[in-house]
């Protein structure tokens, strides 16, 4: 991947400004990786901004990706963060796993507070992750409110509120978009493979490519439970096949390659393909 990718630091610096100011607001920070490419789901530039502040990571999109490496990678971030959690933001009981964890990490400043003669105030809580990521899921769960907001897209800006999740538990209702530098090409293709930055930012060829290098390395019979493909030794091969079986033709009677390569992003994407990690754990 030896193109160029156009990446504006001004917008990136406007962000980090942005999350920098909430940052300095609350007490306990929920980090949301993508399970299927965590690596991927950091910015570096955050870290620094946030080292002072208690951190609870929510590893979500755990139902698209390989339970093995959910297990792997939560037990690396123990080691790093305050706390982490796996979530599938569809289905968990999110709101009281996550109650529980910022409670918890809470404890400190209850004890400060008391110290000081004072009423033990509520926990306030921001969240912030790529785009994507399940930031407008999991305040609507929180919330308990109805999905609105959440789209495939990066935000709305409204004015900043708290919402109450409960009489311990304060969190921000604007989450922390974080920016990504696509300079490093291996995580730019990541990102656009799981739908966090714009697919276009590489060509569809390079993603195709990439995806199946890494279904070749780490899942190689899911083309096959898919798609009924057996030769996946080249890309051109496998789309191929896939544009035979489903009949995929253009205009001049041969397979649609541009198309199968499409259906295969997007079926990826979807988690048609099973459970997926792209970015594997290793010791
Ligand atoms: N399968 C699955 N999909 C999720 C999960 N969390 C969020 N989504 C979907 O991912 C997309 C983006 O979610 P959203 O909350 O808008 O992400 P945001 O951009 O970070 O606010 C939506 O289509 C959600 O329904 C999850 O844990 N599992
Ligand atoms: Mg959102």
């Amino acid at each position: 991947m030896g193109q160029q990718i156009h990446w504006f630091p001004g917008h990136m610096n406007k962000a980090l400004n942005e999350v920098e100011n909430k940052v300095k607001l609350v007490d306990v920070i929920i980090e949301l990786f993508d399970a299927r490419a965590p690596l991927s789901s950091i910015n570096e530039n955050l870290e620094k901004l946030t080292v002072n502040k208690k951190k609870l990571i929510v590893l979500t999109k755990t139902d698209l990706a390989d339970p093995e490496q959910n297990k792997k990678w939560a037990a690396h971030f123990k080691e790093k963060y305050d706390q982490v959690l796996c979530l599938d933001l569809k289905k968990n009981n999110a709101e009281i796993l996550l109650s529980k964890a910022v409670i918890e990490l809470g404890k400190d400043k209850w004890a400060k507070e008391m110290k000081k003669g004072m009423k033990p105030q509520p926990i306030r809580t921001m969240i912030i992750g790529i785009p994507n990521v399940g930031k407008s899921s999991l305040i609507n769960r929180l919330a308990k409110r109805k999905a609105a907001g959440v789209q495939n897209k990066p935000g709305y800006t409204r004015g900043e509120q708290w919402i109450k999740v409960n009489k311990d538990f304060l969190l921000l209702d604007t989450p922390g978009i974080l920016p990504m530098s696509y300079e490093d090409h291996k995580k730019a293709a990541h990102l656009a493979l799981i739908g966090s930055i714009r697919e276009d930012i590489l060509p569809n060829e390079q993603l195709g490519e990439y995806l199946l290098e890494l279904l070749k390395k780490y899942y190689p019979n899911s083309l096959e439970n898919r798609y009924n493909v057996n030769d996946i030794s080249d890309r051109l091969t496998v789309l191929n096949q896939i544009a035979e079986r489903r009949k995929l033709v253009n205009s001049v009677g041969e397979n649609d390659i541009e198309r199968a390569e499409a259906l295969l992003l997007k079926e990826f994407k979807d988690g048609l393909l099973g459970n997926i990690t792209l970015e594997w754990y290793e010791s």
